[in-house]
């Protein structure tokens, strides 16, 4: 099929548009939707939501330029013909067809994706991708391209969280942004004005977006507006949001009864007035562009050309069972790198200001994002000023909003395809990011491959203090700043979850992270940030740790999803003991105190990477010592620590003496201030020695 050929310059717009090609676009959606929705209710297929009444989007679209980056919603069926020109590309969607150019048959129909397109894989959680449309326009604005992102979104759109976080990445950062609201006046059955009180565009002007209302069902109105207002963002102005009227033609999805919520009379009077192809089809003939002849004549061309394609499609193959775990997760292949660079004593908090560095000097789009990070101080931990001071502008203040974070920090991985990293102050914060992280960690299994969301995100966990609990005195980080986090990034699928224990893996492992395509969350524990290597109860450096406070200069990188192994003691490892973050320190003190009185070995088996896990090595420590037990900081809910102690049952049950043991903080929120009720709440030495001793007298 002819699609349009961008252009831009407001007063030759019209003359330079192909005013057929346009409304061919705009017949073939509205002929898609029709032929879709009767092949749902033959019961083709199990789904279908349309886009009758919006396929003036296609003008949008035309008034964009082909590099220009789209964010679309369900109901983008005539954007999507616009860009592509893909006719097939719907129908193989709708059919879950391999070919599908979406997410080769994986989602549900109308879900638009295309990176070659540069359409962002769509989510059925209503204005999730707005976060990360936000992210594009902030790299777009990072490379100084022309470039600019369309996101799009409902009426009902509007009123999520998601949205609103657009808008604000996009009015402070003065990004590349064009926000279409598509108002045909329904959420479902709930009428807009529940959405938003005032006017959209009084509410979007105060706060600082230039904003327009226009007539969707005119076509060339809407077409002539778009070319004006991208002028406004191409030329610096800052974003824009334009308020698109529309009408909706149908029900809102095949699962609604149109009539079971919208009076007839609306319904009629929406249908005679409010059809954007009808409306336009009227402006050709009587603006002399087509014959009233070929209306028709076009309508039946279209609808022939999309019978032959579905034919087509129906060839094509449709998904196995045996790919359903294709595309969930893609972790780094490591490359060996022995570290060169000459070793030197340095805490946690100087191992990652370093990592960050390295990733800035091997890549001059990586930048860290996040509250107070740009700051000589370096965030609240300072785990930036090396970074401030040595690569200035690539540590970014951001406004105090998680999702926010995430969302700059997600969407700009997605233009550059590399790692950048969000900075959580304190992983509890992350929760009003908790969709956007899920999201990010859900595309690439979504689009079956096409799309990835390489991103790091950096938060201090679990409690606070400077070092182990049972050698220093409280954290005193309670209630908000003391979370572990494990429990929540380990349970989404296709996500990376790091909490390293030592200075030298932090740096290594923050290295590598910087090489995913899966989003990594990498939990940095408070109490680890400044600790010395862990002693025993005689005040002596526990030596097969010492090591790792020895960290190189340079770039080196661990692998991901490795574990690492400590002895404690001499000869055959009676004991293994699995444990992350600052359970390895407590665990080292523990296991040297009872060698110490009692001698023999004990294994640690220091997980490093919490998702995916190292099988192999857990397994291999509960073969040779056939006794066990996980430690984990985390409440004793379901959580993380549970889930390794379930996996230790599940596999290794022939291997062991006795029943694995279980080690961790009590079933309270994290964690009371005062010193003793903290202390309380937390596992340390102690209390694993006492396991230990328990376990050792069976
Ligand atoms: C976050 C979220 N909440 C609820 C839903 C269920 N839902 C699907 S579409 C929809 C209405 C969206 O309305 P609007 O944004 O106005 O778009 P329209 O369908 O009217 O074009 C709702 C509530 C969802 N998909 N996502």
């Amino acid at each position: 099929m002819t699609v349009n050929i961008r252009t831009t310059e407001a007063n030759v717009a019209a003359q330079r548009l192909d005013l057929i090609a346009l409304y061919r676009t705009m017949v073939t959606a509205r002929t898609t939707n029709d032929i879709l929705k009767t092949r749902k209710t033959q019961g083709k297929f199990a789904f279908y939501i349309g886009c009758a009444g919006h396929e003036s989007i296609a003008a949008v679209v035309a008034a964009l330029n082909e590099d220009d980056w789209l964010s679309l919603y369900y109901r983008d069926l005539a954007a999507w013909l616009q860009r592509t020109g893909d006719i097939h590309g719907p129908l193989r969607e709708a059919y879950s067809r391999t070919t599908g150019p979406m997410c080769s048959g994986r989602n549900m129909p109308s879900h638009y994706s295309s990176k070659r397109h540069r359409i962002l894989p769509t989510f059925s959680e209503v204005g999730a991708l707005a976060p990360f449309a936000g992210g594009v326009g902030f790299s777009l604005q990072w490379h100084k391209s022309n470039d600019l992102i369309m996101y799009t979104a409902g009426d009902g759109g509007v009123a999520t969280n998601d949205f609103n976080v657009l808008f604000r990445q996009a009015a402070v950062h003065k990004l590349p942004v064009l926000m279409v609201v598509e108002d045909n006046g329904w959420a479902i059955t709930t009428a807009s004005p529940i959405q938003w009180a005032g006017s959209l565009v009084e509410w979007a002007r105060g706060g600082g977006v230039y904003s327009e209302e226009v007539d969707g069902t005119d076509t060339m109105a809407t077409y002539e507006a778009t070319t004006r207002l991208v002028q406004h963002i191409r030329s610096g102005q800052g974003p824009v949001l334009m308020h698109l009227r529309l009408g909706l033609l149908d029900a809102h999805s095949s699962s609604t009864d149109i009539k079971s919520y919208r009076e007839k009379e609306e319904i009629e009077l929406t249908t005679a007035t409010k059809d954007p192809v009808k409306n336009f089809g009227r402006w050709l003939v009587e603006h002399g562009h087509l014959q009233e002849a070929d209306i028709d004549r076009i309508r039946k061309e279209v609808r022939a050309e999309l019978e032959r394609a579905e034919a087509q499609v129906l060839q094509e193959p449709e998904p196995t069972p045996d790919r359903v775990m294709n595309h969930v997760i893609s972790v780094p292949q490591w490359r060996e790198n022995t570290p060169r660079g000459k070793k030197r004593p340095t805490t946690m908090l100087g191992a990652i200001n370093e990592a960050l560095v390295e990733l800035a000097q091997r890549d001059s789009g990586f930048f860290v994002y996040g509250q107070d990070v740009g700051s000589p101080k370096g965030g609240v931990f300072g785990a930036t000023s090396m970074l401030v001071t040595q690569f200035p502008g690539r540590a970014v203040s951001s406004p105090l909003n998680e999702q926010l974070i995430v969302g700059i920090a997600a969407g700009a991985g997605m233009v550059d395809g590399k790692a950048r990293c969000a900075e959580i102050q304190f992983v509890d914060y992350h929760q009003s990011a908790a969709q956007t992280i899920r999201m990010a960690a859900r595309v690439s299994y979504q689009s079956y491959g096409d799309w990835s969301v390489p991103l790091i995100i950096r938060t201090k966990s679990g409690s606070g203090g400077g070092g182990p609990i049972s050698s220093s005195t409280a954290g005193g980080g309670a209630f908000g700043h003391s979370n572990t986090g494990e429990q929540w990034f380990t349970t989404i699928p296709g996500m990376i979850t790091i909490c390293p224990a030592t200075p030298f893996d932090a740096k290594g492992l923050l290295l590598e992270a910087g090489r995913a395509q899966s989003p990594v969350a990498f939990l940095e524990r408070g109490r680890l940030y400044r600790s010395e290597p862990p002693k025993d109860d005689q005040g002596k450096i526990i030596a097969a740790m010492a090591e790792c406070w020895n960290v190189p200069d340079g770039y080196y990188t661990l692998p991901i999803g490795k574990a690492r192994r400590l002895r404690i003691g001499e000869g055959p490892s009676s004991l293994a003991i699995i444990a992350w973050g600052t359970m390895v320190l407590e665990a080292c003190t523990a296991a040297a105190n009872i060698v110490n009185s009692q001698g023999g070995a004990i294994d640690i088996v220091d997980l490093r990477t919490l998702a995916p896990f190292d099988e192999e090595a857990v397994a291999a420590a509960v073969r040779e010592a056939n006794r066990v037990i996980v430690v984990t900081e985390e409440a004793d809910l379901s959580s993380f620590g549970r889930h390794i102690h379930s996996w230790i049952v599940q596999h290794c049950f022939y291997d062991l003496d006795g029943t694995p043991a279980f080690v961790s903080a009590l079933p309270a929120p994290p964690a009371p201030y005062n010193a003793p009720e903290e202390t309380a709440f937390y596992p340390t030495a102690r209390t694993i020695e006492e396991k230990i001793e328990e376990l050792m007298a069976e």
